[in-house]
């Protein structure tokens, strides 16, 4: 939904390149959301190469050196895929209402941010991308890094942006670019439809003048929607909830996007539905609120698990039900399991055959409330939700605190990943920002980290992208100055994308990363152990010089000095001691003074309390391993408890059984 300031067509025109009219575009755009309006881009990351230096180059230096009202601010990256994560991580702190573009040179600049846009469209979070194309005249084709396909001269390396974006137009004509630029605002803005946005700008056109209507350059309003739910949904799904004994709400990303976390609270205390999260919605309910389970499903708390197995409704809240919610679909066991879907997006919300309600998070709760007025759960329900969550937070208290039976086997110096997570915890302000993304940590994280802000939990875990880290601990930063960051990293994702410490170090952005070191995949070590592959391939080792494979000596490896020689400040620590001391420096470190990274060393045989839960990994049906064989007869039992769920949710108004023919 769109609201432009009225400006008449007065016939003026002004000459710019493409490049400058996409600059001063972007730079009078705006968003608004219950009457707060922001920027809708804070600035533009990029690389400069052939493909972009002479075009957008050249339109970010003038616009920069203008330092006006309609200023742009560029931000030189170090990698290409690291500056998409960054501009995700600073739009989903942003709750999807301000986001930056990002411009790459030809061929391997532009694709570089592949990876970016997938990560951006799968956990639909707006971003520009404004990758560089070869020649639309194709004149003196093919240029340095042009792909060149026999079979079809109009191809570009560009193409391979479509199936990954939300929106993609090439602008070969500078006609063109008003309607592509519309285009991607409206995709950017629109809550149901956004993610990556790409607009390829061939590098002859960037630099091309053209004479522009001036009011393509008027102030535009793009108004993000909170669409109301329909009188008919929300009464059905009342009495859906009515008829339930053990009702369960499911809550995702939708209801942080949304700001609904005070609906969900109050819907929850007015009822007594017990509330657990997906990865994308933790932190909906604070840690500590009677009706707040905790983490759902593969990587869930087993009181969350507990609830979700019995369950008779759930109500999924803002989820687009990934299998870590569903425990690959053996979460929810009662036979006659109904769901109820408030989803601004239809197609989420038709998920499981659930009853939809598609609506704004926000919106469609508080008219939930209303309708479920008089409703509550029983006691008994009640007492059931409080013995299973004291029963599970003892197990988070064990895992933050080992005891000396566990310690007393750690080697010199290692300490238990619980420890490490367990002392940020305690000693960060609750509105510190936690950040992770792939390895063991974010399944840790999503079961004992005790959340006390809405914004104060951040695990990618759409595309759960090694490498997101130390690039979103920026965005994250730069969204918001009033929080600490504590970007939570294994030494396998610092490894992919360590270098946009030089970034940090260059803007003197103070983000905080505690770097684990536990020489190799502590995650995909434990998975492969479980499925029978025997931790093969695993671990950072030296090739054995009589095995011939990789289980010798540990690598010399220095991550420590890795990130001293990018410019951080290091805290190295060796006891739980040093760590707190860490934590606390940190903390105290000037709010310009550039990354500071706390490199510690866990043991990777040490695990979170277990969920009670399951994640379906197909294991090799024949094998000459007694491992693997083993594996699979349990694998079999699990996919015995797979459901499909696809039951219809009758409803008072929506009979399934023998419908009346209409006509
Ligand atoms: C870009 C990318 N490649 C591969 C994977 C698959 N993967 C998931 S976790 C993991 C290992 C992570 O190692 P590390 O960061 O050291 O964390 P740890 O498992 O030790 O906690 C791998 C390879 C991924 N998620 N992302
Ligand atoms: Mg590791």
């Amino acid at each position: 939904m769109t609201s432009a300031t009225p400006t008449a067509s007065t016939g003026e025109t002004v000459r710019l390149t493409v490049a400058q009219a996409v600059v001063r575009f972007l730079a009078n755009q705006w968003s608004e959301r219950d009457g707060e309006r922001q920027k809708l881009f804070a600035g533009c990351f990029g690389i400069f190469g052939h493909g972009n230096v002479a075009g957008l180059g050249q339109a970010l230096l003038q616009n920069e050196l203008a330092d006006g009202q309609e200023h742009l601010p560029y931000v030189l990256a170090r990698n290409e895929q690291a500056m998409v994560h960054t501009s995700v991580a600073y739009a989903r702190q942003k709750d999807r209402l301000q986001t930056w573009a990002c411009t790459a040179s030809v061929g391997p600049g532009s694709t570089n941010m592949l990876t970016g846009a997938a990560l951006a469209t799968i956990n639909r979070i707006p971003v520009l991308l404004l990758p560089s194309g070869t020649f639309a005249t194709r004149v003196s084709a093919p240029v340095l890094q042009e792909l060149e396909q026999p079979y079809a001269a109009d191809v570009t390396v560009n193409d391979a942006f479509r199936p990954l974006s939300r929106f993609f137009d090439r602008v070969s004509r500078p006609e063109q670019l008003p309607s592509a630029l519309l285009g991607a605002m409206r995709v950017l803005t629109d809550p149901v439809e956004t993610g990556a946005v790409t607009i390829s700008l061939p590098q002859d056109v960037q630099a091309e003048a053209h004479d522009w209507p001036v009011e393509l350059f008027a102030p535009r309003v793009w108004r993000v929607a909170r669409p109301v739910p329909e009188a008919v949904d929300i009464a059905d799904a009342a009495a859906v909830i009515r008829s339930a004994r053990r009702p369960l709400v499911v809550a995702g990303g939708g209801v942080h996007y949304s700001g609904a976390e005070e609906a969900l609270r109050a819907l929850a205390e007015q009822t007594g539905i017990p509330v657990c999260e997906s990865q994308a919605g933790k932190g909906s309910l604070p840690h500590g609120h009677p009706q707040e389970m905790g983490a759902v499903g593969s990587t869930g708390t087993t009181a969350a698990n507990a609830l979700a197995a019995e369950a008779d409704v759930v109500v999924g809240v803002g989820t687009r039900w990934s299998d870590f919610t569903t425990a690959s679909r053996t979460a929810f066991q009662d036979k006659g399991v109904r769901f109820v879907n408030v989803n601004v997006a239809r197609f989420d919300a038709g998920k499981h055959a659930g009853l939809s309600v598609v609506a704004d998070a926000r919106e469609a709760l508080r008219a939930l409330s209303g309708a479920l007025d008089g409703y509550a759960v029983e006691d008994a329900y009640r007492e059931r939700q409080a013995a299973l969550w004291s029963e599970w937070d003892a197990s988070v208290e064990a895992a933050y605190h080992p005891a000396p039976d566990v310690t007393d086997r750690l080697g010199d110096g290692l300490l238990t990943q619980g420890q490490v997570l367990g002392a940020v915890n305690e000693l960060t302000d609750p509105r510190d920002v936690v950040l992770c993304a792939a390895g063991s940590m974010p399944g840790d994280l999503h079961k004992l980290w005790r959340v006390r802000d809405r914004k104060a939990y951040h695990v990618e875990y759409g595309y759960s992208c090694m490498g997101y880290e130390v690039p979103a601990s920026i965005g994250i930063r730069l969204a918001d100055e009033s929080r600490d960051v504590f970007a939570m990293v294994g030494d396998g994702g610092y490894l992919m994308m360590p270098t946009e410490l030089v970034t940090a170090v260059q803007e003197r952005v103070k983000v905080i990363v505690v770097l684990v070191q536990n020489h190799g995949f502590h995650s995909i070590g434990s998975l492969s152990e479980s499925l029978g592959s025997q931790r093969f391939g695993t671990s950072y080792r030296f090739r054995g010089e009589s095995s011939g494979r990789l289980d010798g000596d540990v690598l010399p490896v220095d991550l420590a000095a890795n990130a001293r020689s990018l410019g951080a400040h290091v805290i190295e620590v060796h006891s739980l001691d040093e760590l707190h001391q860490a934590i606390k420096e940190a903390k105290a470190a000037p709010a310009d003074g550039g990354p500071v990274v706390i490199h510690v060393e866990t043991d990777p045989l040490v695990h979170a309390p277990d969920s009670a839960s399951w994640w379906d990994v197909p294991v090799s049906e024949v094998s000459d391993l007694d491992t693997t064989q083993a594996a699979y007869a349990e694998y079999t039992d699990h996919k015995a408890t797979q459901r499909p769920l696809i039951s219809p949710t009758s409803t008072p108004t929506n009979a399934a059984t023998s419908p009346e023919p209409t006509s």
